[in-house]
């Protein structure tokens, strides 16, 4: 079976399905071409579009603009200028033998989920829609299945978005009955905040959103927004997930909108004690706004092991900029106060440690006891108390959530946070 693939990838998926049960081979012709429907996309420039339109007699163009505008045309029909359409390869390939889904691209905590990312797989298991193919010459009626016609080749529509924060993408054609599913990884056990970022001109959206199977915000409303493209973060509510693989799903309860993304936050919150003159800490979250001058704003100096902060000193000379979870800091602060920061927790990478001293911080909400350090362990202090391993006078028993430690080993190693 040859010359087709003008269609969605639902048809594509079924058509494959229907051959190869019947022991017929397939080839579809358009390899590039510049719709969603093809393994490769080719980019139409806007002198080409002029050119199409002069032949149609809208419009006029040089002959030496005809001559760029096609050869412009051809180059983009390069491999290396298409892009790679791997929703629709996995329709032809994967899809017309199994209803798994597998994600469309990597999702995690604490970054943004473009509503257009969806996972891929057959409809009715990565996605639901209620058009999702076109049946025009049993029906005679064309239908478009995805109705914006941009991005990918399902029957879920998406078009263009002018949302500065989106991937330039949409999902906007939302029915009733209608969803979305998103594999997500999350790198630790918390309390998450769901937000969806939608526009509607013209009514009331309300969704539910469920998580592996089951619903756990039910009928969450959506207020509409002032245009189709004004877009708006919606708080749906908040839900406690373990760390490791989840299956998101955005079920329409009320279509008429559009989504630009969905988030799932960790915020978190530290308190650090600080005196005035020198300390020694550290965060076990990532600060939401980590500018040294953002997090700590009555210290004139901040150091780490390898860079420094001062306040008031031209900027290009500091080499420290922001904090990040579990280093060590050494801050001079000119009071006495205690900070709250708001930030997101991630999983814990192991410290590596190198031959002398090194200045750590503590990455994990919890204390580290001190006998868990590697054996190559020589000495541990921080301003007013030590710990050596074969020492019986030893005054640091724990390492502290907050606190930043000099210590000092015999050899490069690493610091296991999670083997406590
Ligand atoms: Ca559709
Ligand atoms: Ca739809």
């Amino acid at each position: 079976m040859s010359e087709s693939g003008e269609n969605s990838n639902t048809w594509f998926t079924d058509a494959v399905k229907l051959f190869e049960s019947n022991n017929i081979g397939w080839s579809w012709w358009p390899v590039k071409k510049s719709g969603v429907n093809n393994i490769l996309k080719v980019t139409t420039n806007p002198d080409y579009k002029q050119l199409i339109d002069a032949w149609n007699g809208n419009g006029t163009i040089s002959a030496d603009e005809a001559y760029n505008a096609v050869m412009k045309f051809a180059d983009n029909h390069r491999f290396e200028n298409c892009s790679i359409a791997y929703d629709v390869i996995d329709a032809l390939i994967r899809q017309p033998s199994t209803a798994a889904t597998k994600p469309f691209t990597k999702h995690t905590a604490n970054q943004k989920i473009f509503a257009s990312d969806y996972d891929l797989g057959q409809n009715g298991y990565a996605y639901s829609d209620k058009v999702v193919a076109n049946y025009n010459v049993s029906t005679n009626n064309f239908t478009a299945w995805n109705t914006g016609w941009e991005y990918r080749n399902d029957g879920v529509d998406i078009q263009t978005c002018e949302d500065a924060e989106s991937n330039g993408y949409c999902v906007g054609w939302t029915e009733a009955d209608e969803w979305l599913q998103y594999t997500i990884e999350l790198d630790v056990d918390a309390e998450y905040t769901i937000e969806l970022r939608t526009a509607s001109a013209s009514t009331d959206g309300v969704v539910t959103i469920a998580i592996d199977g089951i619903d756990v915000l039910s009928s969450v409303s959506l207020p509409k927004t002032t245009g189709w493209q004004s877009f708006k973060t919606n708080t749906l509510g908040k839900v406690a997930l373990t760390a490791g693989e989840h299956r998101i799903k955005i079920k329409v309860e009320t279509g008429d909108f559009n989504i630009s993304y969905l988030e799932l936050r960790n915020d978190a919150s530290q308190s650090i004690s600080l005196e005035k003159g020198w300390n020694l800490v550290s965060f076990y979250l990532t600060p939401n706004a980590a500018q040294v001058s953002s997090v700590f704003p009555n210290a004139s100096l901040v150091k780490s092991a390898d860079s420094f902060y001062k306040t008031g000193q031209t900027s290009f000379l500091n080499s420290l900029t922001e904090i990040k979870v579990g280093e060590g800091y050494l801050v001079y602060n000119t009071v006495d106060e205690t900070l709250t920061i708001q930030g997101t927790t991630t999983s814990s990478a192991p410290n590596n440690l190198k031959t002398g001293w090194n200045l750590i911080g503590i990455p994990i909400k919890a204390n580290y006891p001190i006998t868990s350090l590697p054996n190559e362990t020589q000495i541990v202090k921080d301003f007013d108390s030590f710990y050596e391993p074969a020492s019986s006078m030893n005054i640091i028993s724990e390492l502290e959530i907050g606190k930043a430690y000099y210590i000092k080993v015999s050899d490069d190693c690493e610091i296991d946070w999670l083997s406590r």
